[in-house]
């Protein structure tokens, strides 16, 4: 018998994090995506320091975009994220847009459109946000949005908001 191999499909996991030492906690969110068996990393961004959006009464973010190559279907993928960020003391309760220990987003999955109530993807805020758009310029700046149009466009019409690399 021919044994049919799952296929591989680029995703793009959007991270951040304002609590517990957010370098540390984007570091280690990166080992353990890297580590699982259906997942491998094929790029992974600068670090970048951004102001929070939402309420302003909290800590500057740490943000970063990691490309993988992944066999997980995007809800097994979803739940391996959620995974890492429960062990790693994310807490699900509190204020709305509130400060959290680690947030891991699934920004693209192939060129698929996924809009279920328990995923949406390309991610809803993907287009808005500088935290995401530049750091995923930086490793793909090719990148056509299912939906949306050109990265390069989309990035033109979305100021830095004061994102600056750290390392
Ligand atoms: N703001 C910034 N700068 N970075 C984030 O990762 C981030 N994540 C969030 C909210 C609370 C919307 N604000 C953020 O979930």
């Amino acid at each position: 018998m021919i044994q049919k191999t799952a296929e591989w499909t680029t995703a793009y996991i959007g991270m951040g994090s304002n609590l517990n030492d957010p370098i540390e906690q984007i570091t280690q969110a990166r080992d353990a995506i890297s580590q699982g068996e259906s997942s491998r990393e094929i790029a992974f961004s600068s670090l970048y320091q951004s102001i929070p959006m939402g309420p302003s009464d909290q800590p500057d973010y740490v943000n970063a975009v990691m490309a993988i190559e992944t066999k997980a279907a995007p809800l097994d993928l979803l739940h391996f994220l959620q995974q890492i960020e429960d062990q790693q003391g994310r807490v699900r309760i509190g204020e709305r847009w509130g400060p959290r220990a680690l947030d891991l987003d699934i920004l693209l999955y192939g060129e698929d459109i996924i809009e279920t109530a328990q995923l949406t993807v390309p991610h809803y805020g993907l287009s808005e946000r500088a935290f995401v758009l530049y750091p995923l310029y930086e490793i793909c700046p090719g990148l056509e949005i299912p939906n949306r149009g050109s990265l390069k466009k989309l990035i033109e019409s979305c100021p830095g908001n004061g994102l600056t690399t750290i390392q």
